[in-house]
């Protein structure tokens, strides 16, 4: 029996390239001298796609795949899929909600003790070999019993909170609407949440909904006690106000995982000290990497085998 077609937009890892393209004849979108053109002649022939929550994929894209009914995302984010065009057109699309909530939730706290207790700092000074017997490392802040506000109190979001227990820290969130039955106090009012968190924790979706929710004003709010972590999307905080804002000392510091324009980190950001930078690594770990891919193999051959997703979006 000849193996179901499968186009896919951008690589993954080889292990998942590889049990892919096992079970399936796999077009590698990313690898044609003209991706388009190819889908011009071709694109009649897919009924599913996988993609990522870095790749997505486009309407144009979409236009030339009249019979397409299924995408396989790897990873947690949709914002790069044209969702109303999804729907119109009757496309399901799966993520890899859950199997990743904690490695994110876990980086957060990373960053969090990071930038507070300036732990890739003080790396740098010992190994510039700074360190002497009249030069110590300058006082950091503390983590334990500071206040923590959630951006976004989703699966991540409630991880992170978790977390947070074990380190006394009080927790308050801001989502649209206040989450049913949950343990912590919602704060409507974006302000007041900055203005009360020692750690505001951005752990919401990515998307126009969310877009520079995290601008100059809320900047100044949480002020120079006061530090951002960002695990969601690059999209979340206006970065060019983060930047000043960094410069200016109106926030102690930030640990940062996105950015705008992946993989461009500006400069200026660059050159600060007061800001950790990770290259989006979140869920970055074997284990949790593995069962992203477990889950999004799963999907296709549900699908494939029922119709049904077994984690739609
Ligand atoms: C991955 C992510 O970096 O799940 C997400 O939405 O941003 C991360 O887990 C991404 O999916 C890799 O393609």
């Amino acid at each position: 029996m000849s193996k179901p077609k499968v186009l896919q937009i951008g690589p993954l890892s080889e292990r998942f390239n590889r049990e892919l393209a096992e079970q399936y004849e796999v077009s590698a979108l990313w690898q044609q001298a003209e991706p388009l053109t190819f889908l011009r002649e071709q694109g009649e022939q897919f009924i599913y796609m996988v993609s990522s929550a870095r790749f997505g994929c486009t309407a144009e894209q979409l236009a030339l795949l009249p019979n397409l009914r299924a995408i396989c995302s790897f990873g947690v984010g949709y914002d790069p899929y044209p969702l109303e065009l999804l729907r119109d057109r009757g496309i399901v699309l799966s993520t890899t909600p859950d199997v990743l909530n904690d490695c994110v939730a876990d980086l957060a706290m990373g960053l969090m003790i990071d930038s507070a207790r300036r732990l890739s700092e003080a790396d740098r000074f010992v190994r510039s070999g700074a360190w002497n017997s009249t030069t110590g490392f300058p006082l950091a802040r503390r983590v334990s019993g500071k206040r923590l506000g959630i951006v976004g109190l989703g699966r991540i979001g409630e991880a992170v909170a978790l977390r947070a227990s074990g380190f006394s820290m009080p927790v308050r969130y801001h989502n649209r609407r206040a989450v049913e039955g949950s343990p912590y106090q919602h704060e409507p009012d974006l302000l007041a949440l900055a203005r009360w968190a020692d750690f505001l924790v951005l752990t919401c979706p990515g998307g126009k909904a969310t877009h520079h929710l995290i601008n100059a004003e809320v900047l100044e709010a949480l002020g120079p006690d006061g530090f951002l972590i960002n695990v969601a999307r690059g999209s979340v905080v206006d970065e060019a106000a983060l930047i000043a804002a960094l410069q200016q000392k109106v926030i102690g510091g930030a640990g940062l995982d996105v950015f705008e324009r992946e993989p461009q980190v500006p400069a200026a950001l660059r050159e600060l000290d007061n800001v950790v930078l990770l290259p989006h690594v979140g869920s970055a770990s074997v284990e949790t990497r593995q069962q992203m891919a477990d889950l999004v193999l799963d999907n296709l051959r549900a699908f494939i085998a029922t119709g049904r997703l077994v984690t739609p979006l």
